[in-house]
């Protein structure tokens, strides 16, 4: 029998985990104005309670070895929940099958830490395969409503292939994040879903829902962008028209696929928006976030729309499971006007980014559209530059 010390090894744990989950978050220095990045992480895999993975059982475990491991934490909903910062997680295990997981921090940038248990989602009479990116909305219903890609083996494809799944999005709701009430999925149609988002509002007395057509399971073929459509009932959700509000464009960072984030955040200019948009590149796909706003009186209509990215991954972020990835599926806009940013780095941990209503509107309004021409780019530099003519640059 070899030597292991079974005390050593949980102490040793323990410390390790104590250490992680209470550790400050420090804000980086400078930045771009708009907002505002942390050094670390505000959840990784490692941040999953040592009892989801460990049996801690000396008679039987006396090795003390992981029994679930965990291989990632991302892609989270959030939502201010009795007065804490709360996200839920994809929590993907070493079997590449992810599932949902409620953690909460007082001050929403770092000490995350799990509730008790992940979630089990009840299911459908086509029990999912895997489950992801959860978007999170208290609906003027009443409800909390969790949507999410639900990803089933696609019956039609060859034996041969058995990478071939079928997305489609799937609807739950709940009043405390413990119980969860499952709903049929969503019909539309498009062939498959995801990114799809409920909007917060009733909108001509129906549930408003931000889609995103696709073909097939990677490429959104011809289903050209983030799309939107009504429906009667949420029991029962059919949506008959889609329309495209946000196309995907050549030559931008939107041109392969895109799709929105979280729900949007309600303004007295507009609904600000947060999405992906995705290109291709000699090294792979390239996620990124970009922002736009819809008009309060027409939801389909962009007002606003900034040339280029928001945030592009950075440093460590731009490394993991699928690398060169942004993606984002929550953000908490607080009473104070402050909004808490939940980014995700290469599909592998899940990070924080603060800003403020005001800044993301005045980014949003003021920064230049896309003018699609170098031209184009270098004529609004110059711009720029000739607006600043006379400005005193005290550093210098
Ligand atoms: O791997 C990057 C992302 O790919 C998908 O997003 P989309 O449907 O826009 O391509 C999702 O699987 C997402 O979870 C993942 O982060």
């Amino acid at each position: 029998m070899e030597n292991v010390s079974f005390e050593k090894r949980l102490y040793e744990l323990q410390r390790a985990y104590k250490e992680l989950t209470r550790r400050e978050n420090v804000q980086d220095n400078l930045g771009n104005g708009i907002y505002e990045r942390y050094q670390y992480p505000v959840l990784t895999a490692a941040h999953v309670p040592l009892e989801w993975r460990y049996d801690l059982n000396y008679e039987k475990n006396p090795f003390l070895l992981e029994r679930f491991g965990i291989n990632a934490t991302f892609n989270s909903g959030a939502i201010k929940f009795r007065g804490k910062y709360v996200i839920v997680a994809r929590v993907e295990g070493l079997d590449r099958k992810s599932f949902f997981a409620v953690a909460e921090s007082d001050n929403g940038i770092d000490n995350f830490r799990f509730w008790e248990y992940p979630i089990v989602m009840p299911q459908t009479d086509t029990p999912d395969t895997n489950v992801y990116d959860m978007r999170l909305v208290k609906h003027e219903d009443g409800w909390i409503y969790g949507l999410f890609c639900t990803e089933r083996r696609d019956l039609f494809a060859p034996e041969g292939d058995q990478s071939a799944a079928v997305a489609q999005c799937g609807i739950a709701r709940t009043t405390d994040l413990v119980k969860w009430e499952r709903l049929p999925d969503l019909k539309t149609p498009s062939p498959q879903q995801r990114n799809v988002v409920l909007h917060p509002e009733f909108v001509d007395g129906k549930y408003a829902f931000y889609t995103r057509p696709q073909d097939s399971f990677i490429d959104a073929g011809k289903g050209g962008g983030i799309g939107f459509g009504l429906c009667d009932s949420i029991e029962n959700a059919f949506i008959e028209e889609e329309t495209v509000i946000d196309r995907k464009m050549y030559h931008t960072v939107y041109e392969a696929k895109n799709g929105l984030g979280p729900a949007p955040i309600k303004t007295p200019h507009g609904w600000l928006h947060l999405a992906h948009g995705v290109r291709n590149t000699a090294a792979g796909l390239r996620y990124v976030l970009y922002m736009f706003m819809t008009s309060l009186n027409d939801l389909t209509a962009v007002i606003h729309k900034p040339a280029g990215y928001f945030m592009a991954p950075e440093g460590d972020e731009r490394v993991g499971d699928v690398s060169n990835v942004l993606f984002s599926n929550g953000w908490i806009a607080d009473e104070d006007g402050a909004v808490y940013i939940y980014y995700a780095s290469s599909d592998t941990r899940q990070h924080v980014a603060t800003s403020s209503i005001d800044r993301l509107v005045d980014y949003v309004i003021n920064t230049p559209e896309d003018q699609y021409r170098s031209a184009k780019s270098a004529e609004m530099v110059c711009n720029i530059i000739d607006s600043n003519k006379g400005v005193v640059m005290s550093a210098f």
